[in-house]
Order: structure tokens, then sequence, then C-alpha cells
């Protein structure tokens, strides 16, 4: 843990006591300030005090530090939000108070709509890989306060809401992958989802590396603009081509034209299949040398490279059962992520539905003549239906998760894919994307076990 002294003798409040909050209040009490914790479930903990007023006028804490699910602006500030604004209280979050209290070490901060947790623990791997030392957190699940205060570099994933609500940036290196349209109404619209991922370049100083997908066009726009701001790092990257001055990808090689020589790096990792994934590869190769320059060899690199197994729940390898391969891809929960996946697989049978994001099914009806048939879940399920029924693809409404998969293990022939991609977040049946995929794989497992 990291300890905060620095509202020692002080109050603090806390809101929101999910991970976040926890962490901020377990390090800001250690350093010696007053914690009172708000939260607007009925969560308490014994060795802090809860607040239930519905302003600051009685009890005015020194700070307010929000938790990443608390809503600053859209779709409406939340109550004590306001209040401290109105009160000219600071409201800070576990970031600035990381920032303020790890100094001298190499920060590495990735965003992107897609994509993010994949690139964090792979640049965390290399790094580790390398001979150094480096701690993983953020949005990647580890709150940032809560990792190893000793390691030489600290890798963090970081979610818009957690850009939004930061004062403090300057980051050694940024990352920026992609962005297509998501969490809309937290940010008031895709402007205001463009300016919160824009700010893990903001402060930059002359040292700090902007690393930024070379294959979206919002991410085109804001290189433009550090551009023309004059910022002399700025390395573009792609998964598809190789970018002037970037890194990039020809013929299945990952190459290195930061200097302009087209050097060849290493072929690609097989189980990082994919544009998406070639993109995550070039934007950690491209940090990783951020961090290490020319002490990163290329038979490091391709070490890391290939003993990185992937995470769970991305494209995941379920099982095979009787020649039909079953794949947890929970992680997809907007349009743009399960497209990568209806993108590499054919002959599918598609599970999908949940709780639908603002923008729905987006591009995927261009891939319907590779889905078979589709086994619809979550509230998602009669939309959904309709849609696939107007464009002539198979589908039922299976409402839930066990009945999908038990359909879709009846209808698939050796040759097809089982594909849990579902376009949609999960909170509407279940606890979050990690406990879908859990359940699913238990599910396979239990018919892998039938066959026997
Ligand atoms: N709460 C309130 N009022 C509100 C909103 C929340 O009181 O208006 C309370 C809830 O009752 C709960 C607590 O706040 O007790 C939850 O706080 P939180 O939503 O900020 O969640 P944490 O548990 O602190 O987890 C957060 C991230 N969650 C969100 O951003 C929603 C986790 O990312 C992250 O791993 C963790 O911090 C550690 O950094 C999850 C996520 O879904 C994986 N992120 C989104 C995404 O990836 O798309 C952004
Ligand atoms: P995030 O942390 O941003 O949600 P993950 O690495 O967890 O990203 O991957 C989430 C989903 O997005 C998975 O379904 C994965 O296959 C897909 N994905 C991974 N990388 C990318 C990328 N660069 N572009 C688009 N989709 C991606």
């Amino acid at each position: 843990m990291i300890v905060s002294n620095l509202y020692k003798g002080g109050r603090v409040a806390v809101i929101g006591f999910g991970k976040t909050g926890r962490s901020v209040a377990d390090s800001l009490a250690a350093g010696g300030a007053e914690v009172l914790l708000y939260d607007d479930s009925e969560i308490c903990d014994e060795n802090y005090r809860r607040f239930l007023g519905g302003n600051f006028i009685d009890e005015k804490p020194d700070a307010v530090v929000v938790s990443p699910g608390i809503n600053l602006m859209w779709p409406k500030p939340h109550p004590l939000v306001k209040e401290a604004a109105r009160m000219r209280i600071p409201i800070l979050n576990d970031l600035d108070l990381f920032r303020l209290h790890v100094t001298g070490k190499i920060n590495v901060c990735i965003t992107g709509t897609n994509g993010k947790s994949t690139t964090t623990a792979l640049i965390h791997h290399l790094l580790n890989f390398a001979g150094r030392r480096a701690e993983i957190g953020g949005n990647f699940g580890a709150p940032i306060l809560s990792v190893a205060a000793d390691a030489d570099f600290f890798v963090a994933e970081l979610s818009s809401y957690q850009l939004e609500s930061c004062n403090i940036f300057g980051f050694d290196v940024g990352v920026l992958l992609n962005i297509t349209p998501d969490h809309l109404t937290r940010h008031g619209g895709i402007e205001g989802y463009i300016a919160a991922k824009q700010r893990i370049f903001a402060d930059f100083g002359e040292k700090s590396v902007a690393v930024i997908g070379a294959d979206c066009d919002y991410c085109l726009r804001i290189r433009e603009f550090l551009e023309r701001a004059g910022h002399p790092r700025v390395i573009p990257i792609s998964g598809r081509f190789v970018p002037e001055f970037g890194v990039g990808w020809e013929k299945n090689r990952l190459t290195d034209d930061r200097e302009g020589l087209r050097r060849i790096v290493c072929e690609s990792n097989p189980r990082l299949d994919g544009d998406h994934n070639r993109q995550n590869i070039a934007a950690a190769y491209a940090a990783c040398f951020a961090c290490l320059g020319n002490d990163l060899a290329d038979e490091s690199f391709r070490g890391g490279l290939f003993s990185f197994r992937g995470l769970e729940h991305r494209q995941e390898i379920a099982s095979e059962i009787n020649g039909v391969l079953y794949v947890n891809d929970s992680k997809a929960t907007n349009a743009d992520s399960a497209e990568e996946a209806l993108k590499r697989f054919g002959s599918i049978i598609w599970i999908s539905g949940g709780r639908p994001k603002e923008d729905g099914m987006g591009n995927l009806p261009k891939y319907f003549d590779k889905i078979k048939s589709a086994f619809l879940i979550g509230e998602a399920a009669e939309e959904w239906s309709a849609l696939l029924t107007q464009r002539g693809v198979k589908n039922e409404i299976s409402e839930t998760l066990e009945r999908a998969t038990a359909r879709a293990r009846e209808t698939a022939i050796a040759g097809d894919v089982v594909l849990l991609s579902p376009a949609c977040a999960s909170f509407d049946q279940f606890k979050d994307f990690e406990d879908r995929g859990r359940q699913f794989k238990n599910l396979v497992f239990r018919l892998k076990e039938k066959t026997k």
C-alpha cells in the first residue's frame, strides 16, 4: 500500500466505498488523516466514520476524494460533488494521491476504448521479463494506491472515469490505443468522452512520450493536436500497417520505424491473434522502448511477447468438445470489441446480449453472414432478436446464459465455434464480466464432463 500523509491531522471525505474508496481510506488513515466515508448504499466499515449529511457545512473536510463511479458532471453531478464545488473544497482521486507520493519512478499509463487491460498486462509482463520491477494497477483491478511502493515502474490502466477526475498529469509515458463511442451518458456525449481520453497526454513534460493509435480518426485528431502543440515525442502505432516514424506491422512482422529505418523486430505471438492484438503489441513495444531505450533488446522483447499467455475472458479458448470450439469473450462489453471476435472466427454460434451500450450493435451486422445462429440473453434480447430476424439470421431468445449455452451445444456441429461475445455490459444478470465469463466456462466444463 502507498501511504498518503498529505492530509495528516486533517479530515478527508471519501466518496464511494468500493475497491478504490477502501484503498484511499486505508492510505489516508495510515497517513494520519481522519476519514469520513460516504456511499449511497448501506456499506459501512468499523474503522471509519460514516458520513450521513447531505452537505459539508457541519463537518467541512479539507478534501474530497471521489471513486471512479461517482459522476462529476454527467448525466448530473453527484450531490456531494456539487456541494464540494460550491464550498470550494478540492476534489481529487486516488491517482492524484499516488502521483503526489510516488515521484522519480516511471509511470506508464494506458487508455483507449478497447485493449487497455491486454496492453497494460503485456507492458507489465515485458518490463518484468526484461528484469525490471514493475507494478500493475488502476482500472485493471488493483487500485493504484494498493500496489507495492518500491517498484521501478508503475503500469496503470486508466479509464475515462479516472482520467476525468484526475488533476495531476504529466505521465512519463501515455498510451492511447483507440477511441470509439462508449460511456457517452457519463461524459455527456462523444466530445466529452474524447476530452477525458485526451487527458492521458495533459501537462506532458519535455521527456514524456505519447504513444497513440493510428487506426482511428479520433486518435488522428488528437495526434495532430499534439504535433501542432510542438510535442517532440509522439509515436504512432498500428495493428494494420507501419505508420511513418512509428511502430506497426508488415506481413505479420512487428516493424519499428521510429527512426525512419523500418527495422523488423519479430513475428507475432499466435496467442495474440488479430489486428486488434497487433495494435496492442505495437503499443506495448513503443511504451517499453520509451521506458528502457536501447536496453530493450529484440530477444528480450520477443521472449516476453511469446511468454505472455493473454488474459482470461478475452477471446479465451474455453474448451473443444467434439470438434466444436467454445470461446469465452465475456470482456467484449461493447460492439467494437465483439467485432474483433466476429472478424476472427467463422461458422459462429453466437451467444450475445446483456445490458446494451449506447451504440447498440454498431458495425456487427457487417458480420452477420458468419453467424449460423444466435442465442440471446439479458435486456438486449428482444431488440437484437428483431434485428437478426430482419437480416435473416436464425436466432432464439434464451434469456439465461445456461439455456443459451445448452441450446448452442445442441445446435453446433464439428467445425463450429460457440462464441460468447456479448457486446453488452453484464450488470443486468451478473456481478460483472468476470462472473459472466466464469459461469460460461463452468457450463462448458459441465458439458465436456457429460460427453466423457
Ligand atoms: N457509489 C455511490 N454513488 C454513486 C456511484 C457509486 O455511492 O453514484 C458507490 C457504490 O455504492 C459502491 C462504490 O461507490 O459502493 C463503487 O465505486 P466505483 O463504482 O468507483 O467502483 P470501485 O469498486 O472503486 O472500482 C473502480 C472501477 N469501477 C468503475 O470505474 C465503475 C474498477 O473498474 C476498477 O478496477 C477499480 O476502481 C480499481 O481501480 C471496473 C470498471 O467497470 C473494472 N471500469 C469501467 C470500464 O472498464 O469500462 C470504467
Ligand atoms: P479493455 O480493458 O479496454 O476493456 P481488454 O484488453 O480487456 O480491453 O479487451 C476487451 C475486449 O476487447 C476483448 O473482447 C478483446 O478481444 C477486445 N480487444 C482487445 N484489444 C482490442 C483493441 N485494440 N481493439 C479492439 N478490441 C480489442
